[in-house]
C-alpha cells in the first residue's frame, strides 16, 4: 500500500527530448467515478515528489480519463509537477481485470527545462481508503517497467 519510486537528478541540455519505454500492469482500477477516488496509478513527475501530487492535478492531466492515460508519441510539459498517468480506468464491479498496457514509447520535449537540473520520478500508488481491502478498497496489484530511457537532441 501507498507508494514506490525512482528517481534521478540530471542536467537537460538545450533542446533536448527525453524518450523512454513504459509497460503498466494492473489488476485493479486508477480511479473509481462512483467515489472520485484514485487508486492504483503509474505517475512520471517533474520536480515533485509523488506525495506532493494533489488529486486536483491529476484531473487536470486526465488521471481518470481512458483517452488520457497510457500516452504515447510526444508530450510537452511546460512546468514542474505531474506529466502522465498510467492504468486502466475499470468500474469496481469488475475487479480484478487483469490488463497490461503492452510497451508504450513516449518522448517528453524537455525544451521548458532546457539547461536546468531537473529531477524526474516514476512512481506506483496503490491507494486504500479503509478495509474491507478489497473490489474498489485496493486489494488489487498495480506494478511497472520502465525501459531504454535516453536523450536525444532535437533535430
Ligand atoms: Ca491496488
Amino acid at each position: 500500500m501507498g507508494y514506490s519510486y525512482i528517481a534521478q537528478k540530471f542536467a537537460v541540455p538545450e533542446n533536448a527530448l527525453l524518450r523512454l519505454r513504459y509497460r503498466v500492469i494492473s489488476s485493479d482500477t486508477i480511479y473509481s467515478v462512483a467515489t472520485s477516488r484514485y487508486f492504483d496509478s503509474f505517475e512520471l513527475s517533474i520536480n515533485r515528489v509523488p506525495w506532493e501530487i494533489s488529486d486536483a492535478e491529476r484531473n487536470a492531466r486526465g488521471c481518470n480519463n481512458q483517452n488520457s492515460l497510457n500516452p504515447s508519441g510526444t508530450l510537452t510539459p511546460i512546468g514542474d509537477g505531474l506529466v502522465f498517468c498510467g492504468g486502466q480506468l475499470v468500474p469496481p464491479s469488475q475487479l480484478p481485470n487483469p490488463w497490461n498496457s503492452n510497451w508504450i514509447t513516449v518522448t517528453l520535449n524537455m525544451a521548458h527545462f532546457s539547461g536546468k537540473d531537473i529531477t524526474l520520478y516514476m512512481a506506483i500508488w496503490s491507494r486504500e481508503y479503509g478495509p474491507p481491502y478489497w473490489n474498489d478498497q485496493a486489494y488489487y496489484n498495480t506494478y511497472a517497467y520502465i525501459d531504454d530511457v535516453r536523450m536525444g537532441q532535437q533535430p
